[in-house]
C-alpha cells in the first residue's frame, strides 16, 4: 500500500464523516484510518460506516494515539490531518509532492491562507510563542511547529523515537527530525475553524514547552 492518511479523533461526530469523504475524493486509493480514544459522540461508527478502518484505544492521548496506530500501518507514504476539518484534505497531494522532495513534510498554516477567526489569539500567541522556542532551542528552522498536518516517508517515521503521549506529540516529530538532521520541507496551507469542540487547553501549551526544553537538555546531557 502506497499511502496511508491517519485522522486521530476524540469526539469529533460533526467533522470526521465529511473529512474521510473528502480524502476519498482527493486520494482515492489511499488508506484512511481512524484511531479513537474512547469517543462518546458515536465518532468511531461514523468513521466505520463511512468506510474508514478504525483502530479504537481505552487510553485517551493524541501522541499515544498515533503512535500506536503508525506502528500497525505498512505504507510507504504516512499522511497525519486533525479530524475537526480545520485542515483541507485537498492539500494532502501537496503534501506528498514534497516527500519527492524531503523524508518529512509539514503544513505551514502560517502562509496567509488561514480563514478569518480560524485561530482565536490565545491560540495564535501560543503557536508563535512554541515556534520560537523550538527555533531557539533545536536551531532547526521551522514556521508552524503546531501543525496538526504532518507526511512522512515510512522510513523517516521509523528512524524517529515518538514517545510523546499527548499535544506534544507534534514537537516530538519537529525534535527528532532535528536530531536525526532530516529535512523537512514546509507547504503552505490554509487553515479554517474547527468544528466541534477543543479538546486543548493551556496547560496543554505549557506541556508542550516543558517537552522541548526536557528534550533539549537530554541531549545536552
Ligand atoms: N485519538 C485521539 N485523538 C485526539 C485526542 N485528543 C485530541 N485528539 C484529536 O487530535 C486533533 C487535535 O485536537 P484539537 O482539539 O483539534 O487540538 P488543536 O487543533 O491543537 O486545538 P484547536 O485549535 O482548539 O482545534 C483532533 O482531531 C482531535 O480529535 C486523543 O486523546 N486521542
Ligand atoms: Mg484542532
Amino acid at each position: 500500500m502506497k499511502v496511508c492518511v491517519l485522522l486521530p479523533t476524540l469526539n469529533e461526530a460533526g467533522s470526521v464523516a465529511g473529512l474521510i469523504e473528502r480524502i476519498r475524493r482527493t486520494e482515492p486509493d489511499a488508506r484512511i484510518v481512524v484511531v479513537d480514544s474512547g469517543s462518546a459522540d458515536g465518532t468511531p461508527a461514523i468513521a466505520k460506516r463511512s468506510g474508514a478502518d478504525v483502530i479504537g484505544l481505552l487510553e485517551r492521548g493524541k501522541g499515544l494515539a498515533i503512535r500506536k496506530a503508525f506502528d500497525e500501518i505498512g505504507a510507504d507514504q504516512l499522511v497525519l490531518l486533525d479530524s475537526d476539518a480545520s485542515y483541507a484534505p485537498e492539500e494532502i497531494p501537496e503534501m506528498l509532492a514534497a516527500l519527492g522532495r524531503c523524508p518529512v513534510a509539514v503544513g505551514n498554516r502560517f502562509c496567509g491562507k488561514m480563514k478569518p477567526g480560524a485561530m482565536d489569539a490565545v491560540n495564535a500567541f501560543g503557536n508563535r510563542a512554541l515556534t520560537l522556542l523550538a527555533n531557539l532551542l533545536y536551531g532547526k528552522r521551522i514556521n508552524d511547529v503546531c501543525s496538526g498536518f504532518w507526511a512522512f516517508r515510512r522510513d523517516a517515521y521509523k528512524a524517529m523515537a515518538i514517545d510523546a503521549r499527548r499535544f506534544e506529540v507534534e514537537v516530538n516529530f519537529y525534535a527528532e527530525c532535528a536530531r536525526k538532521k532530516m529535512q523537512v520541507c514546509e507547504v503552505s496551507i490554509s487553515y479554517g475553524k474547527r468544528t466541534g469542540t477543543s479538546k486543548l487547553n493551556v496547560l496543554d501549551g505549557f506541556g508542550i514547552g516543558a517537552y522541548l526544553v526536557a528534550g533539549r537538555l537530554r541531549r545536552l546531557i
